[in-house]
C-alpha cells in the first residue's frame, strides 16, 4: 500500500513538532508549507536527516507553494499568528481569518478528499472559515482544541494525585477559550470517578487551571504559545483518522442540532475514523454544565458574527 500523505501548513512551533511526531510514528509522507522562504525546506531536510536515528521511512518535503500538497489524506493547518502576552484569542481574528482563507483556497482543490484538521486560533471560528472556503462536508473539517484541553485536565489530575496519566480519562467540551467546559462528572481515574478522589475545592481549582492553561504557558514563554502538547494533540487526531481507529475524542465539530446548537463549530465528543467526524456523541449534562456550554456556544457565535463583518 502506498504511504499516506500528510500536509502541515504553517511550519512554526506547532507545525514543526507535529511533523516530528507524525514522522516518528511513521504516519506517512509529509509536506511542510510555510510562507517564510527556506524555513519549511530547512525543517523538512533536518527532519529527513533524523530518519536514520529514529528509524522511520518517509518522504519529507518543505515548500512555499502548494503543488507538492496534492492528494493529501490529511491537512493540518497551523498557519497564523500566535497569541502574544495579554492578547486575547479574539484579537487574532481578522489576521488569522485572511490567512486561513488563503490557505484553504490553495489546499481544497488540490486535495479534495482530505480531512482538514484546524489548529489556528481562534479555533472554532477558524474551523468555520475553513468549512466555508473549502465547501467540504462537515465530516471532513475538524478542529483541535478538546484533545489538548483534555490532556491538560488529565495532566493536572495526574499531578494532584501522583498517578499515571494513562489511567485518567476525561472530557472537556465547548469552545477553545476561557469558556471551555471541563466535565468532572465524566472524569475517571482507573475507572473510579475523580470526584471520589479529589475534594470539590481542589477539583474546582484544577478545572479553573485547565480553563486558563493556554494563558499560563503564554505568560511563561512571553513570546509564542504552547506547542509540544498542541502538536501531540493534532497528531493524535490525525492518527485516529489515518488508522481508522474510531477513537472518541473531544474535537471542534460542526453541529446541526446536536446539544441544541445549529450551525456552529463547538467542542464535543466525536468518533474519529477514516471518514473524519463519523459521529457526534451526545452526553447528558447537568443544568450547570449546559449553561456553561450555552455561554461557550454564545461566545463562538459572537466571534463568527464578528468574522462576517471583517
Ligand atoms: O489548541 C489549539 N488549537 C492551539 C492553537 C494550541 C496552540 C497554538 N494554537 C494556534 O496555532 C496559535 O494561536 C496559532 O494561531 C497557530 C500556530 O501556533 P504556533 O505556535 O505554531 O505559531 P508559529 O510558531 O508562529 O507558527 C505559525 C506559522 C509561522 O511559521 C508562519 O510563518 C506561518 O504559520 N504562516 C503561514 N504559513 C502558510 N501560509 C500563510 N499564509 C501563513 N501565515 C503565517
Amino acid at each position: 500500500m502506498a504511504r499516506r500523505k500528510i500536509t502541515i501548513v504553517g511550519a512554526g512551533n506547532v507545525g514543526a513538532f507535529a511533523a516530528a511526531r507524525a514522522s516518528a510514528e511513521e504516519l506517512g509522507d509529509l509536506v511542510l508549507v510555510d510562507v517564510v522562504d527556506g524555513m519549511p525546506q530547512g525543517k523538512a531536510l533536518d527532519l529527513a536527516e533524523s530518519a536514520p536515528l529514529l528509524n522511520f521511512d518517509a518522504n519529507i518535503v518543505g515548500t512555499n507553494g502548494y503543488d507538492e500538497t496534492a492528494d493529501s489524506d490529511i491537512v493540518i493547518i497551523t498557519a497564523g499568528l500566535p497569541r502574544k502576552p495579554g492578547m486575547s484569542r479574539d484579537d487574532l481574528l481578522a489576521k488569522n481569518k485572511s490567512i486561513m482563507e488563503s490557505v484553504v483556497k490553495e489546499i481544497a482543490p488540490r486535495s479534495p478528499n482530505s480531512v482538514l484538521i484546524i489548529v489556528s486560533n481562534p479555533l472554532d471560528a477558524m474551523c468555520q472559515v475553513a468549512k466555508d472556503v473549502s465547501q467540504f462536508p462537515k465530516e471532513r473539517v475538524v478542529g483541535m482544541a478538546g484533545v489538548l484541553d483534555t490532556a491538560r485536565f488529565r495532566a493536572f489530575i495526574s499531578m494532584e494525585l501522583g498517578v499515571s496519566v494513562e489511567d485518567i480519562a476525561a472530557v472537556v467540551l465547548g469552545g477553545h477559550g476561557d469558556t471551555m467546559v471541563p466535565l468532572p462528572q465524566y472524569c475517571t481515574v482507573g475507572g473510579i470517578p475523580v470526584e471520589m478522589l479529589i475534594p470539590p475545592d481542589r477539583l474546582a481549582a484544577i478545572v479553573e487551571r485547565t480553563r486558563k492553561a493556554g494563558g499560563e504557558i503564554v505568560a511563561l514563554l512571553k513570546t509564542g504559545s504552547a506547542f509540544f502538547s498542541p502538536a501531540a494533540s493534532a497528531i493524535e487526531m490525525a492518527k485516529a483518522i489515518l488508522k481508522d481507529k474510531k477513537r472518541i475524542l473531544p474535537c471542534a465539530a460542526y453541529l446541526e442540532g446536536e446539544y441544541g446548537y445549529e450551525g456552529i463549530f463547538l467542542g464535543v465528543p466525536v468518533l474519529l475514523g477514516a471518514k473524519g467526524v463519523e459521529k457526534i456523541i451526545e452526553v447528558k449534562l447537568t443544568e450547570e454544565e449546559k449553561e456553561a456550554l450555552d455561554r461557550s456556544a454564545a461566545a463562538v457565535r459572537e466571534l463568527v458574527e464578528t468574522l462576517k463583518t471583517l
